[in-house]
Formats: C-alpha cells, structure tokens, sequence
C-alpha cells in the first residue's frame, strides 16, 4: 500500500544523552501535531533526532523506540551539524529570508556540508520509498532534497512546504547558489508557503533567476509543470481550548492571578531571534511607561525569550542587548512593589504557557519578519471568554489572516507605543467582537485542516499533470502522426513562424530564418501532396523577403495579407487604417515611460513590443495599456491580442482562425497540421476541426490537441515525417512485390 513520507530536519522527538544513554520523549510541538494525522496508519518521518547520537548507540535508539513510532532517524555528525544546520541553515538561509542579509554569511564549506546533507537525506528516502509513495518536505533546511529525489525517481509525488518566509527576488539573488537552490525546490509538485506574497516572491525569483514561463501560480518547468501556493498553517486549536479546563492549568493561573493582582499583563513570547523584534518591542514599552505615567505600577510586561542558537555570535549579542535593556527599564522605573519587565530567558512547559495566554490582557506580537508566527494564534485559541487584545506586527505571515488584532508596524516604536494604550483603553465589547471572528477562524482553519488541504492540492496538481502529459508529443503519438501522414494524399500544414519554427528572439529583426530551416521547408514542399502556408503575425514585405521563393503560400499580419505561390500579395477588403493615430498616441506614451518597449507598425495594425523591458514592469504596463485600449478601440471593428511579450491592435476581420477555416473551404485536405506558440494561434486550434493535428509549442495550456517544448522539437517532428514517407515508399514497394496471400488478406488497389 503507498504511504506517506514526512521529512523535516528534526523528527517530532527530544532525544537527550544521559550517562551514555539516549533517552527519547515525543515532542509536542505544532508540525508534529499538526501532522500527527498524517504520521499515522504506516506512513513514515524522517528526519535528524536532534542530536549527535554515538555509533553503537543508533542501532538501539532505531530498534528500541524511533521504528515503534514510525520514525526513521537521519544521523548527523557534529560537523554535519555546525556546517550544514548552523551554517548554512542558519547563518545563510534564515538572516536572507528574514530580510536581514548583512548577518548573511556565504561559507563556500557551508554549502558544500548543505549539498551532502541534503544528500543524506535523499538516500534515507531511497531506502524505504515505494511506488506510489507521497513524500512531503519541509522547510529551510532542505531545499535541495526534492530535486534529488526526483533524480532518482522521475515519477514520484513530492510536496514541499516551507515555514519561514520567502524573500523578494531582490534578496533573494543575493545569494550565490540561488539558482540550485531553486532548481532543487521545483523538484517538489506543489510548492507551499504560509503567505501569498511568500508565493509571489518565489514565482517571481523563479521567472527572473530561471527564465522560466509562469502562468499564474503555475510554472512550466521542463515537462513537469510545478504550482506555487500559499496554505496558512494554523494550530491545534483543541488542543488550547482544552488546556484552559487542566487542572494543572487551572491551578497556575490562579497562582499567577494572585502575584499579578491589580496588574494588567501585557505577553510576550518568543524564541531569542533577531527576526522576532524582541528589542523594538521593549523600546515600545519604555516608551508607553514614558509617555503615560499613570500605567506605572498598573501594567506589567511578561516577556519569555527562549533561548536558542546562542553559540552564534549574533544571537548571543542579541540576548546581551535584551538583558541590557529589560534591565535598563527596570532600573529606571522599578518600584518597591512593582517590576515593569518581568523577564524570562528560558522555556516553560505548555501548561505554564496556557494560563499566562488566559491571563494577559494583552498579547503582544511584533517580529520583524515571521513566515506565521503561532504563538498570536495560540493566545487567541486560549481566550475562552473571547476577550484580550491582540497586537500584531503586519510582518508576520498571521497578519494576514487575524485583521481583528491591532496590527502595527514593528520598526514604528511609537505606533506600537499608542497600540498598547489603545489595548488598554478597549472597550470589552470591542475586545468580544475581534476575538469572536479570531476564534471561529482559528478554530476552522486548524493544523489538522492545513494538512489536509495540502495533501489533497498535491493530488490534484498530480492529476493535472498527468492529464497534461498526456498532451505531449511522445515517441507513440508521433509514431500515429507519422503514420496519419504516409496514410494522406492531400495534407495541409499551417505553420506559425516565431517561436514555432524558430526560437524566440529579444530583438525581433534576428530571428531570421537559418539554412537547417530552408532545408526543412525545402523538403517538405518537395512532396506534390504538402501544401504548406506560413501564417504569421509578421509584415508581410518580411515574409516576401524570406519565403519568397519557395513553394509555400504565406499569410502576413495575421490573415490581413495572402499570397499562394507565384501568385501575388493580397489584402482583406475593406480594412480601415485611420484609428492608428489615436491608438499610436497611446502608444507611443507608453513606450516613453517604459525603456526597452518599441512600436511596431503594420500596414493594418500596430504592436507594441515589451520582449526587451525589464519582465515585471514590461507585464504591468501591458496590463495597463491593454485597459485603455479596450476603451478606446470598443467600437472600431478592432482586437486586442496579448501576444508573447506584445501587444497588438488589428482589425478583427483578419485573424488566423479565420485563414484556416478558409484554406479547409478551398480543398478537401485528409491530414492537417498547425502549429504555433502565441496567442494568436488559438484562434487557428480552435477554428480546426477534430482529426487535426493542432500543436501548441512552449505550454501545455492550450486549445490544441498537442504541445511540443520548443521549435527545435518542432523542426525534429516536421523533418522526420517525409523520412518516414520514403521508408513507407520503399515499404510499400517491397510489399507489392509479396504475393498477397502470404499476408492471408487482399490488398487494396
Ligand atoms: C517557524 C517560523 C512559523 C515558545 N516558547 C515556548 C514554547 N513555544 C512554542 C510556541 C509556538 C512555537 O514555540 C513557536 O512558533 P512560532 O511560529 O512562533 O515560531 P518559530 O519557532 O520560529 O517557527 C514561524 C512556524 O515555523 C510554523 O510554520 O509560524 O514563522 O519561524 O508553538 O508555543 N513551547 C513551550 N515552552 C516555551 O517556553 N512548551
């Protein structure tokens, strides 16, 4: 039976040494939770125990406890550990996706520990993966590993969802090795971040770093095509809810209520992180103490740092600084019976957590960049009297979804400092009214609810992509092509001409035609059963000026003019041309406010090129241009097509639908091919009937029956179909000369 297969970098589990023994405890923490649901009836995880466990020692940590419950541990070394975790993890990866690059530290020995880690991985993956098999990733730590998997079994179904933020492109192709690192993601099918602008980011990276075609959240990645997504993770809301009825709980807050009598408690929960703003959040409360007096003695900050990563020469600097300050307000206005920060640097079990999220009338949360953040939806699953207020930073990814809090700024001492007086002063109705609408979509959107929503989108971009594969062109497909073409005795080719039969060019005028394509069309016009037409959106004086010699009838402007062979260039009757003035005046203002575009003009239409422009600004200003000029041209008989990196205005009346229907009307053709990549050429798949060969190239969204990658893959189908001819001659030849009856049937005259 396929099973599922979790790999993060730590397995749910707290493994510690103790007298050369590894002693094991589940962990509790949210992904573990969240995915409990998943990790269940067979399905695996995989990933590091947390710590360096001696050679003798993993054999017994495996069999003992970890095989029990279904994990599968990927031991590590300590230098594995300090390169490729703390490294490259740590000091690369999470300062640049957090915004903060000058930390960023680019170790070419990182890298390479990252690089064989990641392998690691891979290999533990290989061992126990079967057919069928979905495998879903997580996080920072593993970017590599979809793209190595996917080596190794082409097939395979791969998630990956990663928990901290994904940075501008901006940032982002800072990094040196930006390029494997995505490459290594887009192994994955569905690619999930917390937050839209996360998958954004990471689409844009992908088209600018990469060169890749996007449509929409999905990218064309070689055949495969790759969907970016974003899936807010929630918590386990039970689990919160729940916790306010333990007894333990219970007790604690009671206890805390007592010390706490008369105060009212502002929270703050974080691990030590330069990302979390621990201390803007402490310059916000000095500065509300400052300018409000009469909270002195009446509000107290609980303020819990976890410790983490402080071998780290910024993490300890950090910490050093927190102390300093937390210390400095205390100093300053401390009295005998109150303490202004009461803080913490150390972890605390879950139920201590819940009765200070129960008691704190105020929650405040304001990381300088998070990819969620759970603690705010954590304090809001606590609030069983659906009141507290919640103060969040609109820099973490839960900003988002909790619009009810208070949302501020965190690099704006002041706003937060007039948001916490404005906690304060809340009325309790409002206060009801927020947290109401905060708990029902804490409560729906769970990590239960997350889980599940991803898995199934991952089956569904698998069933998308098969039903796409099917469109390309493979070995057997192209074998019934060839044969439907030996089969015909009048076969009709309409063949588009940039990007279809060569490749697309920045600058239109060198997209010329090369000799291996004289050739091609050379051959095919040779058999008196082809009649091959160009259909094409360019000038027609440019097609004359290629073509114009060969056995081939050509289409200029998109159907405007004709020409069969050694006849004479004609246009559609009746065109107008006097609209181009006021279409070039808008053009031309928009070619001024965008280097790189340029204007082309046709006898009967006009394009305006972006293919040179900087790609997001050249998209935004088609867009933009393509809503003024709907207005403008609504009632002049004219189109709007938006073309691979143009715009182009032209009369409706000539379209290349319309070409095509008029070339079946001429003849009874028994084999019809058309082939093209644009825009323009759907009118063509969608004008031909059903037995025709319609061929889209570079996507496989299309009308067409088929897709080919590119026109070199066009040039091979087209240049093997009069090869296989000649070998069907020669075939039927030496057929006719076999008595009929060796074969037992009658041949047909
Ligand atoms: C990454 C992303 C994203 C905290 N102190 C104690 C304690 N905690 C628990 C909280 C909460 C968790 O730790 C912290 O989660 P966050 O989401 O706030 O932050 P990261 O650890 O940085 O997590 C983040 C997350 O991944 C999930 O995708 O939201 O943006 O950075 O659950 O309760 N737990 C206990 N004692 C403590 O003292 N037991």
């Amino acid at each position: 039976m396929s099973k599922i297969i979790i790999v993060s970098n730590r397995l749910p589990v707290k493994v510690r040494n103790e007298g050369g023994q590894s002693i094991f405890t589940p962990s509790e923490g949210g992904l573990a939770t969240g995915l409990a649901s998943v990790h269940s009836d067979g399905n695996l995880w995989i990933g590091w125990p947390g710590t360096e466990v001696e050679g003798e020692q993993q054999q017994k940590l495996v069999t003992d406890q970890l095989s029990k419950h279904n994990l599968v541990p990927v031991f590590l070394s300590k230098q594995e550990i300090t390169q490729y975790y703390e490294g490259f993890s740590n000091e690369v990866l999470w300062p640049v996706f957090h915004y903060m690059t000058p930390y960023a530290k680019y170790d070419s020995v990182y890298w390479q520990y990252y690089q064989r880690v990641n392998a690691k991985f891979r290999d533990a993956i290989l061992q126990i993966a079967q057919p069928g098999d979905r495998i879903w990733i997580h996080d920072y730590q593993l970017l590599l590993l979809p793209k190595l998997v996917r080596s190794a079994i082409p097939g395979v179904t791969i998630g990956f969802f990663q928990h901290i933020p994904f940075p501008s492109y901006e940032l982002f192709r800072q990094i040196p090795w930006r390029s494997e690192l995505l490459h290594g993601m887009l192994g994955a099918d569905l690619v999930g971040f917390h937050t839209y602008d996360d998958a954004r980011h990471f689409l844009s990276s992908v088209t600018r770093i990469l060169q890749l075609q996007t449509s929409s959240n999905i990218i064309h990645y070689n055949e495969r095509t790759v969907v970016s997504e974003s899936f807010p993770m929630g918590i386990d809301s039970n689990k919160f809810m729940s916790l306010v009825n333990d007894r333990d709980v219970i007790n604690e807050r009671q206890h805390l209520e007592e010390s706490y009598k008369g105060q009212k408690i502002v929270l703050s929960i974080d691990r030590l992180d330069y990302s979390k703003g621990i201390l803007q959040r402490l310059q916000a409360f000095d500065s509300f103490i400052q300018n409000n007096p009469e909270y002195k003695e009446k509000v107290t900050l609980y303020m819990i740092v976890v410790p983490s990563r402080d071998s780290v020469p910024q993490y300890k600097e950090l910490r050093d600084e927190v102390d300093k300050l937390a210390g400095n307000i205390n100093a300053r206005y401390r009295t005998n019976n109150w303490t202004p920060v009461n803080y913490f640097y150390r972890s605390f079990p879950i139920e201590t957590l819940s009765a200070l999220y129960q008691l704190a009338d105020v929650c405040l949360v304001t990381p300088m960049r998070d990819g969620m953040n759970l603690v705010c939806k954590e304090y809001v699953a606590s609030r069983e009297k659906d009141n507290g207020v919640l103060i969040l930073s609109e820099m973490a990814g839960a900003s988002k979804e909790l619009t009810d809090a208070i949302i501020v700024n965190p690099n704006n001492i002041t706003q937060m400092s007039e948001a916490l007086l404005e906690a304060l002063h809340m009325p309790e109705e409002e206060q009801q009214r927020r947290m109401t609408q905060m708990r029902e979509l804490v409560s729906k959107y769970n990590v239960s609810h997350w889980a599940k929503i991803f898995m199934e989108r991952l089956d569904e971009v698998k069933r998308m992509q098969e039903s796409l594969q099917t469109k390309y062109i493979s070995p057997r497909i192209q074998q019934l092509i060839k044969n439907k073409y030996s089969r015909g005795h009048k076969r009709l080719f309409l063949l588009d001409y940039d990007g279809t039969l060569v490749g697309f060019n920045t600058n239109i005028n060198r997209a010329v035609p090369d000799k291996e394509l004289y050739h091609l069309l050379d051959d095919l016009t040779k058999d008196e059963k082809n009649h091959v037409v160009i259909i094409s959106g360019r000038k027609h004086e440019t097609l004359e000026e290629w073509f114009g010699t060969l056995k081939l009838d050509l289409i200029g402007e998109h159907g405007v003019w004709q020409k069969t062979y050694r006849g004479e260039w004609e246009e559609v009757k009746g065109l107008q041309t006097e609209w181009k003035k006021e279409v070039m005046t808008m053009l031309n203002t928009y070619t001024e406010r965008t280097p790189g575009s340029f204007i082309e003009e046709k006898s009967y239409s006009l394009v305006w090129h972006y293919r040179k422009t900087d790609k997001e600004l050249g998209e935004m200003r088609a867009t933009e241009l393509m809503n003024n000029l709907r207005y403008m041209i609504a009632d002049k008989g004219l189109s709007l097509l938006a073309g691979n990196k143009v715009v182009e205005i032209k009369p409706t009346e000539a379209n290349k639908g319309k070409t095509a229907v008029h070339y079946l009307r001429k003849h009874h053709y028994d084999f019809v091919m058309a082939i093209g990549d644009d825009v323009t050429d759907e009118d063509m798949f969608k004008a031909l009937k059903d037995e025709a060969i319609t061929i889209k190239v570079n996507s496989n969204t299309s009308a067409a029956k088929y897709y080919l990658r590119d026109f070199k893959e066009v040039r091979e189908l087209l240049k093997n179909l009069p090869a296989k001819m000649l070998i069907t001659k020669v075939f039927d030849k030496f057929i006719n000369l076999i008595p009929t009856s060796m074969f037992g049937i009658k041949k047909n005259k």
